[in-house]
């Protein structure tokens, strides 16, 4: 890939990413905003950042530094993905951890609403000579106590070939590799896509940049992402990822479990496929 299109899809992916946070997701003035929790938490974060100074000696030239990184996140429109890649694991950690059924990840930053609607058996929007292996994924979703769920929706998204996402990297297709396929009256499902690359994290932007001056790597193994939601039932936001994989011990955003990797084969047609069922826990 040339020096411009990473240029330019970096400054793409940070800005549309807090665009379409600041669309979607609506901060509530309900029980998070209660003023003695914003207390506890807010003084509790601050402190350790002053625990964190005491303890290695921080000097005013590290401190200035903190300070215009932290400005250069911001206007770089990077707080979406340095919050999903470092904080949003531990996050889903706390909400998830009386689930039954599939385990659930974290969201990401590059999640759409609305992706076009497909029946059960269906391929994902592609364009024409797509690149990457075809993958057959397919299964079924059902309760916990193992009863179909009928109709379950299933939103997919995930990056191309070239580790790129549609609507936050430029010169894809609006709704590339993102569909809302509806299971049929059993939960089942099956759908054709292409195995996705692995996705680099921008490294001309603010998170690339701390990730250069760290001596950390910058790359999240290959995965396709899923919301899975039926009626009645709590919604599962997943991710699956594939079995030998590069950086699938060592992920930038700490979001593999063991339970969330296919093992895709080649089936008799000789299309790499793989089964992997969704159960989802009920209201609570
Ligand atoms: C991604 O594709 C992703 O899934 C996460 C969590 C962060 C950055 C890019
Ligand atoms: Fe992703």
């Amino acid at each position: 890939m040339s020096e411009t299109t990473l240029k330019a899809t970096a400054a793409a992916s940070g800005a549309s990413a807090t665009e379409r946070f600041l669309t979607d997701k609506t901060v509530s003035s309900g029980p998070g905003t209660d003023t003695s929790r914003v207390n506890t938490l807010a003084a509790e974060v601050i402190t350790a950042v002053h625990d964190v100074i005491r303890q290695h000696q921080v000097t005013y030239e590290e401190y200035n530094a903190l300070k215009s990184w932290l400005i250069s996140v911001g206007q770089d429109g990077e707080w979406p993905l340095f919050l999903d890649v470092w904080v949003e694991h531990v996050v889903e950690e706390v909400a998830g951890a009386a689930r039954k059924g599939t385990k659930g990840t974290i969201e990401g930053p590059y999640y759409v609403p609305g992706a076009p609607a497909l029946p059960s058996v269906a391929t994902l929007p592609m364009r024409e000579n797509e690149a990457g292996t075809p993958l057959l994924f397919q299964g079924q979703v059902t309760d916990v106590s193992g009863q179909p769920l009928a109709g379950a929706l299933l939103e997919m998204w995930q990056a191309d070939d070239d580790g790129l996402y549609a609507q936050f990297a430029p010169g894809i297709t609006e709704w590339n590799l993102r569909g809302s396929v509806v299971a049929d009256a059993e939960g089942r499902f099956a759908v054709t896509t292409v195995q996705p690359a692995p996705y680099q994290i921008p490294t001309d932007g603010s998170c690339g940049r701390l990730i250069a001056a760290a001596g950390w790597h910058a790359w999240r193994p290959a995965h396709l992402h899923l919301k899975v939601s039926a009626p009645d039932h709590e919604a599962l936001t997943t991710q699956l990822y594939f079995k030998g994989g590069e950086h699938i011990e060592d992920d930038v955003a700490s979001a593999v479990k063991p339970e969330l990797v296919l093992d895709p084969r080649p089936n008799v047609e000789g299309v790499h496929a793989v089964t992997y069922d969704f159960v989802l826990d009920p209201v609570v």
